[in-house]
């Protein structure tokens, strides 16, 4: 296949944030700080407060060395898996992204601090935790040209774009107060499916803003497709933070197909895309089979059927 973009994944020698440096957004791409555009791939843990051995600097080696992946993404649930905003945890999971970021900075990897909204379905409802949150992140990593803000996985049953929208033109500032270039991800209605919403009415007035798009290809399938056609046809910049191929409960059967299907359309567009999730969970969407117990040099037997699929993807 002919190369159209810098592929973050051929280090030729160096690292992928060597290799790409800062991240900017133009037009509907993410590209690299000399404006090529970059389609970074990426892993997602699981709730990091529940499966905290995978925040590990063999884990993400391994990762980078053996999966060309570019990009960790840090999935801190808000309120289920012992989550940030119910369990008094604060500390202990705030020590687990600043690990996690240090050894992807140390890795030359990008890195998503993904503040994890699910069963909290509207932004708002943590707001002040949100907040305080991402003010204390900004600060801490104003100067890391590796780390992206996603401030709300999944808005869902209730909030519509505009309440969402309001929500990110509250966020957006603090962050931007701090830390002024880096890219922000913003989460979209129905769990981040409603990008062609989004276009209609996106947020105005900041650089390197993109709008997040989830699928499961067991459920997900063309006409989701079309929606992120609609969105790219609007101009909204979007992202893939999470995707699988198994059906939308994390579990199931999966459908390769229709995952290789959404991968051709990711690749052809520049669409950076993260796998869930990196866990030994007994469910399709974990990357791990559950008899696996290691945290880094995974081999063919720890990995899953989707682990496999996403390896050689
Ligand atoms: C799933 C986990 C599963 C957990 C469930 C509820 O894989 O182990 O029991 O959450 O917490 C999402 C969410 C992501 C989900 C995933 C699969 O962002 O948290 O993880 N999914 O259901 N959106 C669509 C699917």
């Amino acid at each position: 296949m002919e190369k159209s973009v810098s592929d973050p994944a051929v280090f030729e020698g160096s690292t992928p944030v060597q290799a790409n440096g800062r991240l900017y957004v133009k037009g509907t791409k993410l590209v690299n700080e000399k404006g090529d555009p970059v389609c970074l791939k990426g892993v997602s843990t699981h709730g990091i407060g529940r499966y905290p051995q995978y925040v590990d600097p063999d884990s993400f080696r391994t990762l980078r060395d053996q999966w060309h992946a570019s990009l960790i993404r840090l999935a801190m649930y808000t309120e289920e898996f012992d989550g940030y905003c119910i369990t008094g945890k604060q500390e202990e999971l705030k020590a687990l992204i600043d690990r996690g970021v240090q050894y992807a900075t140390d890795l030359g990897m990008y890195v998503i601090i993904d503040w994890h909204i699910l069963s909290d379905g509207h932004p708002a409802k943590n707001q002040k935790e949100a907040e305080a949150f991402f003010e204390e992140m900004s600060a801490k990593y104003k100067d890391h040209n590796n780390v992206i803000y996603e401030i709300c996985n999944e808005p869902n049953s209730g909030p519509d774009w505009p309440a969402v929208k309001k929500y990110a033109e509250d966020i957006i500032p603090i962050i931007r107060k701090n830390d002024p270039e880096a890219v922000i991800l913003v989460g979209t209605p129905t769990w981040s499916q409603d990008v062609d919403i989004a276009a209609e009415d996106p947020v105005r007035g900041y650089a390197n803003i993109m709008y997040v798009l989830h699928f499961y290809a067991g459920t997900h399938k063309e006409a989701l497709r079309d929606k992120a056609r609609a969105a790219l046809q609007k101009g909204l910049p979007l992202f893939v933070s999470e995707f699988g191929i198994s059906d939308a409960s994390g579990d199931g059967e999966l459908d390769k197909a229709e995952g290789n299907n959404w991968i051709r359309f990711l690749k052809e567009n520049d669409i950076s895309f993260v796998c869930w999730n990196l866990s030994n969970k007994a469910e399709s969407s974990a990357l791990l089979n559950s008899a696996s117990t290691v945290t880094g040099n995974f081999t063919d037997e720890d990995l899953s059927e989707q682990g496999m699929w996403y390896r050689n993807i």
